[in-house]
């Protein structure tokens, strides 16, 4: 296992839109595991491979508190069941120290592979819902802070990117 490095907003890579997983081999299960590896150790509760620099269509969550609870999500497919919306406080490890309140749906269905490649459905509501459709976004190319003003977008970019020099400099 291994913890991978985190691709960070603004990086570019982040707008890559993931190809589909032809066949669930040994090569994703590594994948996947060394994801958990470096959500667990983030910490956070949901993980893209477009964020680790993989662009290959492969989603790992846990809601957990033990890591008792780990979702496999590849190849996902969402189905919007409601016209409900829901607002929710968001974060991602790839836009580090930033939370914002974003409105999605509140039910979803979504379609995918597990971890030995069998197809599964499950439907989700609250923060699963949340975090699913977040995690699904990246493998769009799409970010949290795309739903939000230019300005906030802009003043998160800017604040990163300073960050990001001063470590460039460290
Ligand atoms: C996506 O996010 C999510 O800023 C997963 O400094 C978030 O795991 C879905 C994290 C909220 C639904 C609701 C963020 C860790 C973790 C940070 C995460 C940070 C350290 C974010
Ligand atoms: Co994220």
């Amino acid at each position: 296992m291994a913890i991978l490095n985190i691709l960070e907003f603004p990086d570019p890579r982040l707008r890559t839109i993931a190809k589909p997983v032809t066949v669930v081999d040994d090569r994703i299960r590594q994948l996947v595991d060394d994801m958990f590896e470096t959500m667990y150790a983030a910490p956070g509760i949901g993980l893209a491979a477009t964020q680790v620099n993989v662009h290959e269509r492969v989603i790992v969550i846990d809601l957990s508190e033990d890591h008792s609870e780990p979702l496999v999500f590849i190849n996902p497919e969402l189905e919007v069941l409601t016209d409900e919306l829901d607002e929710m406080q968001e974060g991602c490890l790839s836009v580090p120290g930033f939370y914002e309140t974003v409105t999605r749906p509140d039910r979803v269905r979504v379609k995918a592979l597990g971890r030995d490649g069998e197809p599964f459905e499950m439907v989700c509501e609250g923060l699963l819902a949340v975090c699913i459709q977040h995690e699904c976004d990246h493998l769009n190319g799409k970010l949290f802070v795309d739903y939000l003003s230019n300005l906030k977008r802009d003043r998160i970019r800017k604040k990163l990117e300073k960050l990001h020099r001063a470590q460039a400099n460290a």
